[in-house]
Formats: structure tokens, sequence, C-alpha cells
């Protein structure tokens, strides 16, 4: 009796913060920089949780504009999800607003600010839940490591020049001193023939990423700062890896440590050990690494575009430094990456800026109407199917997360066919429906949409709650997006079936196509959209409204009821 009631009492335990959002400062090697942060401090304090908690946080705004905390990936009421306009109304200036939630679920997980570019400014930090039960997996001591990239302009003003000129922040456009030297390689014609592939798609082929000028972070600290984790040699470490950034994928590894990844996205999953592993925006991984020797290693996390890098040092002493590796040339995209070499154009009798001799047995059902800037009149559509096929066919897209980055030493590269699931997924069966989203996007006038519409000018993903949903995403586009869901997992088929990982955040790489199911476990109106902070800004955004069988959105069990207080704080 006794113990039942002991029992009782530690399961309603309960984990609360008071978080304060205001303008501060932050320090980097060369100087202070004016940012927005929670407490006093960017990146925001880690919040740590235990699994089954009831969680309250007081949020009080002290900006002089709205704001709303997101927490990322966590399964909760939509009215506690923070998106403003589809949650709530936001945190109004001097108001407090204090969240209310149980937490079902544990591992690494962050928080941001979702209004407007309040994330990029600063407003973003871990949140870690500590599981009920063991871990299927040892380790001595653990370190977060949250990823940033930090922009000295001002989000607004960045947007406004991609959308006054798309490729206003690529300076890697090829140059005639590029197509001399490809000329001299690969002859004229075909020099001059890719050359025309591209133009005919008003892109560059460095668009991996759209925008430059960052200073690469971890926890807050840039390369010179050199953030370091201390170990004892032979223990094991582990490492939960947040890429918090707003635009920016990350290729990291640590010379000389293998990494075992335990989990992706807060889910454990079937230990794989690799030696690199991309991270797309919004993603968590998280990894076990045994140092042996007194000696630093270094953490090298390369931005995509290899613009830059974060840099960290696991060490057996502060102070020390390991070796920081070159950094790799940029990758150019090529036809081969977005998957269209294959499928089914011959480029050997293209002329006169007409293609022609296009092999149409390889095509059907043309729709290219939403890809972007086509040339309509001269090129006679792209089969997706044919595309989606050619990209699996294509090894870096078999290498699963997008154009894997390049081994370095023969090195493994994780990929997300790796991803198992520690447990097979409850419930797991074949879909009720597929709803397929085109990622669709206009560079040059710089707009992101899903099947070229834009959220603006949208109508909600209606889903019914207890179905099973697939969704098959079609990247159109040249750029990677990270898909993120609110409220609902997203179990990302790489064939793996009922061990299909968990995820909140899925990448689609240039010209692939993902599928994912949904099981609709959580009714109410959830916010669905690309991680890219300016790709959402301008477009790539849904709301799904989740309805239960008598059309209702209200959440019906295991909801907390929040409170809203109004106050006004000093300034
Ligand atoms: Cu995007």
């Amino acid at each position: 009796m006794l113990s039942t009631l002991l029992l009782c009492s530690l399961s309603v335990q309960a984990g609360s913060y008071e978080l304060v959002i205001d303008e501060g400062e932050v320090e980097f090697s060369d100087g202070k920089r004016t940012a927005l942060t929670i407490n006093g401090q960017s990146p925001a304090p880690e919040l740590r949780f235990k699994e089954g908690e009831e969680v309250e946080i007081k949020v009080t705004n002290r900006l002089e504009r709205m704001t709303a905390l997101h927490w990322h990936g966590i399964l909760l009421p939509y009215t506690q999800d923070g998106v403003p306009g589809i949650s709530f109304p936001g945190i109004q200036p001097g108001e407090t607003f204090t969240y209310r939630f149980t937490l079902k679920q544990s591992g690494t997980y962050w928080y941001h600010a979702h209004a407007d570019f309040q994330e990029q400014e600063g407003l973003y930090g871990p949140l870690i839940i500590e599981p009920k039960g063991r871990e299927p997996y040892r380790y001595d001591r653990e370190y977060t490591v949250l990823l940033f990239d930090w922009q000295d302009e001002k989000p607004e003003r960045t947007l406004a020049n991609l959308k006054k000129q798309a490729d206003y922040y690529n300076d890697q456009q090829p140059t005639l001193g590029d197509l001399l030297r490809d000329a001299r390689r690969d002859g004229w014609s075909a020099a001059l023939k890719d050359r025309w592939d591209w133009g005919d798609m008003r892109m560059a082929r460095s668009d991996i990423a759209d925008v430059s000028g960052f200073r690469f972070l971890v926890n807050g600290r840039d390369t010179e700062q050199n953030w370091t984790a201390l170990f004892k040699p032979g223990e094991r470490v582990r490492l939960r890896i947040i890429n918090g950034a707003g635009m920016s994928y990350f290729d990291l590894r640590i010379p000389g440590l293998p990494m075992t990844v335990v989990q992706a996205d807060g889910n454990d999953v079937q230990p794989v050990t690799v030696d690199q592993l991309r991270i797309a925006v919004a993603e968590t991984y998280d990894v076990i690494v045994q140092p042996r020797e007194d000696k630093a290693y270094t953490l090298f996390a390369e931005s995509m575009d290899r613009r830059g890098y974060a840099r960290a040092t696991l060490a057996p002493r502060a102070g020390m430094q390991g070796e920081v590796p070159e950094q790799r040339a940029p990758r150019l995209l090529s036809m081969a990456d977005m998957g269209m070499a294959h499928a089914g154009m011959d480029h050997g009798s293209m002329g006169g800026g007409e293609m022609t001799g296009m092999d149409h047995g390889a095509m059907s059902a043309m729709d290219h109407s939403a890809m972007t800037g086509m040339d309509h009149s001269s090129m006679a559509g792209m089969d997706h199917g044919a595309m989606g096929q050619a990209a699996a066919n294509n090894p870096d897209y078999a290498a699963g997360s997008g154009i894997a980055p390049e081994p370095v030493d023969g090195g493994r590269v994780l990929v997300y066919g790796d991803l198992k699931a520690m447990r097979p997924a409850a419930g797991y069966r074949a879909p009720d429906r597929t709803i397929e989203l085109k990622l669709t996007g206009n560079m040059e006038r710089y707009f992101w949409s899903f099947d070229g519409v834009k959220y603006s000018e949208a109508e909600p993903i209606r889903l019914k709650y207890g179905e099973r949903v697939r969704f098959r995403f079609v990247n159109q586009t040249m750029m990677n997006h990270p898909m993120h869901l609110h409220g609902m997992w997203m179990q990302l088929d790489k064939g793996n079936g009922q061990l299909n990982p968990l995820k909140h955040v899925v990448n689609v790489a240039p010209g692939q196509t993902i599928e994912v199911d949904v099981p609709a476990d959580a009714v109410g109106e959830w916010a669905f959209h690309c991680h890219l902070i300016y790709h959402m800004a301008s477009g790539m955004f849904r709301k799904v409204v989740v309805e239960a069988a008598d059309g209702s959105t209200q959440p019906f069990y295991g909801e907390q009821s929040f409170s809203r207080e109004s106050q006004h704080a000093q300034h």
C-alpha cells in the first residue's frame, strides 16, 4: 500500500521553467553582437525533463514585438505547440504565456522561436527528456552539441536581398574561366550543353545553399572560441547533436573517432557506427564515441556548401587542441545529381537552343508547370516518376539522405537507410491513402511552395483522426528541403517496414522523392513546413488539420488546459 502511494506520488513529477525573452548580447572571438536571448543568453538554456512529467513553462515576452516558442518534435496538445496563427495568437509584448503539457516521449530535442525570424536572431536551445526506463546503450558522460549559423545581417534584410536577386549570396557561380576549363576538358559541345541545361533551369549549379555569410557555432561558440568537452581516455561519451541552424546543413565528423549513432530525432535506433554524418536543419542525432588516447580530437562540422565550418574539441584537459582538417572544395550539382541524366533525355542530339531527341518512351504524364523557370516551349516536360527513379539509381541518392557527403579516407557515411528503429512501431500497417506533395519554388522571385501554391493562398491539408496517411514528397527544386511536421511522427520509409524510424524532420534532396507514413493520432491544427527559415517565410508551409470523426479539432485525450496570463513586465 505504502509503496503504491509512493509510486503514484513519484509519477506526477513536475518540471517547470520560467523563461524571459529579451534583447541581449552574444560574444564571439571578434566581439559582441546584439541578439535575442532567453534568460539573458543565446543559445537559450538547456531544458531538462523526465518522461511522463507534467511540464509547465512560463514564457515572458520583453520584446516590443510578438513572440512564440515552439517545442520541436514534442507530442502535445496543439494549443501548446507555439505556432502563432495556428496553435495560439502568440505572446504579445509584456505578456506571459504558460505552456502546459505532459511528456509522452524521451530523447534529444530542441526549442526555438516560431515568430518571424527570431530563431535566426538567437532564440534556440536544447530540450532533453530523460527516459523512464533504462536506455539500451551505456555511456559515462554526455554533452549537448548544438549547431547554429549566426548572421550579422538582419534576417529581414537577407530575405529582401534574396527576393531582389535569388543568387545574391552565391559567390560560387561558374565563371567564363570555368567554361574554358570545362571546354578544354570535356569539349565545347559538352561544356556549352551543360551551361544551357543549367541556364534553362534558371538556377546556378552551386545552389546547394542559397544564403551565405554565416558564422558557424557549437553551443554558441565560434571556431576560434573552440567549445571544448572533457573526457577521460576510454570513457564512452554521448554527444547529443542538434542542428539548430536556420539555413545550414552540416557534414560532421571527428577524425580518429568512429561515431555510433544510437538515436535519430529523439528516437532510439539500432546502433550503427559511421565516420561521418550529414545533419539536416532541425534534425538531431545522438552518437556515442570512445576516445581512448590521451589527446585532443576535433569535432569538425563543415557546412554542406563548404563555405565554412563549426568546430569543437573533445580533450582530456582544457586548453588542448586537435588538428583541424582542411575544408573540402564546394561540390557543384551535376545534372546527374538532379536525377536528369538518366531521365531519358538524349543530350547528344540537342542543338540550336531546342531540346530535341528526347526519349519519349521513358517519359509520360508530363507535368512540369511547377518546375522552376523552365522554358516550357523547348523542354517537352519531365516525367517526375522517371526523375525519382533516376534519383534512386544515382549512387548518391541511393546513399539516402540526399547528396551524401564525400567519404573521407574511405570512411563510412550515415545514410537514411541505416536508420532502423530499436523497437518496431506500434500499429504499423499499410497506409489508408497517399498524398503527394511537390516541393516547388521559383528562384528568380524567391518564393518556395508546395504544389506551386504559397501558404498564403493554400487550403489546409485535412486528415481524419486515426487514419494513416502516406506523404510522398517530390522535390522538383535544386535545393534540399528539411520537411518538418508538428505534433505527429513521420515514419521514414526506406524499406525497413515496422522498423522505419520515427522522424520529426525528413530531408528531401534535390530531385529526390521520399515517402513517409503519418499516423494521424493527434487531433488539432498543426504546422507542416520546410524548416529552412527563408523557405518557410516565403511560402513553403501548410496547415494540417486533424479532425475527429465528428469533425471536431479539439484534443479529447490527455490534453492539459492552458492559461493565459497577461501582465506588464517592467522594462
Ligand atoms: Cu525548403
